[in-house]
């Protein structure tokens, strides 16, 4: 069972609706995936038991919810990220920071550490949902997307559902010197997260998805990449753990979850392309590119 938002074409409203695994979109009364949460508890049931009894004999409001004009899922107050949490991220940071000549790099030692490398990623106005642009920045030449497994959690940390997430990012600034993280993270619409969040309960083993990038430029196929959440060094609640602690946690919060995919050398966004980051059983998020600027108050 995931839950979408999308706009209602009779008012313009945004509505929240259940999609079932025959891609069917069925109309919900509550406002927000979290008002959808606090009713199951209320009524002593899981998340998807509400919403099954809810849309239990009524009529779908798609029969194909990719047709539907999708919104953001979860309108997340704070989106936060985990970084080297795959092998290959491992990698392409001590390539970017030419960190590799044999000498243990701040990327080797937060691979191994007990403690993961967690960061501050994005602010609700700053999160591009499905079909909306992302942003690159003017002072990187090198830019690239992180397709990402995203944790929704509320305010307790507990994990409700999983979503898409793309951690945009700039590897030039970053390899420059990794005291730059903020600027290499946190720009305009430099994250994007949907089409859906599948309420965790609906999946069987969320270390066993798999993740596909897809780049296109004119159309055509310029970037593929696959992984698996297999692939993970980590656990999810340990990354989910280390976010709580000592800290103030908000309903809709998302966590993502680190990248395993990198295009290859110094392939860089440019804008006009789309992006593609697809995770089994959740759906396909696609954000075309654009310039920060074009976005500028
Ligand atoms: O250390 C920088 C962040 C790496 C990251 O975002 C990732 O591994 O996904
Ligand atoms: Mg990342």
């Amino acid at each position: 069972m995931r839950i979408i938002r999308y706009v209602d074409q009779a008012g313009g409203t945004p509505r929240l609706a259940a999609v079932t695994d025959d891609e069917r979109a069925y109309a919900l009364e509550e406002q927000d995936l979290l008002a959808l949460v606090r009713r199951a508890e209320r009524e002593g049931i899981s998340p998807a038991e509400a919403a099954r009894r809810e849309i239990g004999g009524a009529q779908p409001v798609a029969e194909d919810w990719r047709k539907l004009n999708l919104l953001v899922p979860v309108e997340a107050p704070e989106v936060w990220a985990s970084g080297v949490t795959y092998e290959r991220s491992k990698e392409a940071r001590n390539e970017e920071s030419q960190g590799a000549s044999g000498q243990e790099t701040v990327y080797d030692k937060v691979y191994r550490a007990e403690r993961p490398e967690i960061f501050f990623k994005s602010t609700a106005a700053r999160t591009a949902g499905p079909n909306q642009p992302v942003c690159i920045r003017s002072d990187s030449s090198w830019q690239v997307p992180e397709p990402e497994l995203g944790l929704v959690l509320d305010r307790n940390g507990r994990i409700l559902g999983y979503t898409v997430g793309n951690d945009m990012s700039c590897r030039d600034i970053e390899g420059e010197n990794p005291l730059y993280l903020p600027q290499a993270k946190i720009w305009r619409r430099s994250c994007a997260i949907g089409p859906a969040v599948r309420l965790a309960e609906t999946v069987a083993n969320p270390y066993d998805l798999t993740i596909e990038l897809r780049i296109y430029r004119g159309g055509e196929l310029a970037v593929q990449g696959s992984a698996s959440t297999g692939q993970l060094k980590r656990k999810l609640d340990e990354l989910v753990s280390y976010l709580v602690r000592d800290n103030e946690l908000y309903d809709g919060t998302v966590l993502l979850t680190g990248t395993c995919i990198v295009p290859p050398g110094r392939f860089t966004l440019q804008p006009g392309d789309r992006i593609e980051i697809e995770i089994t059983g959740i759906g396909t998020l696609v954000n075309p590119v654009a310039a920060a600027s074009e976005f500028a108050n």
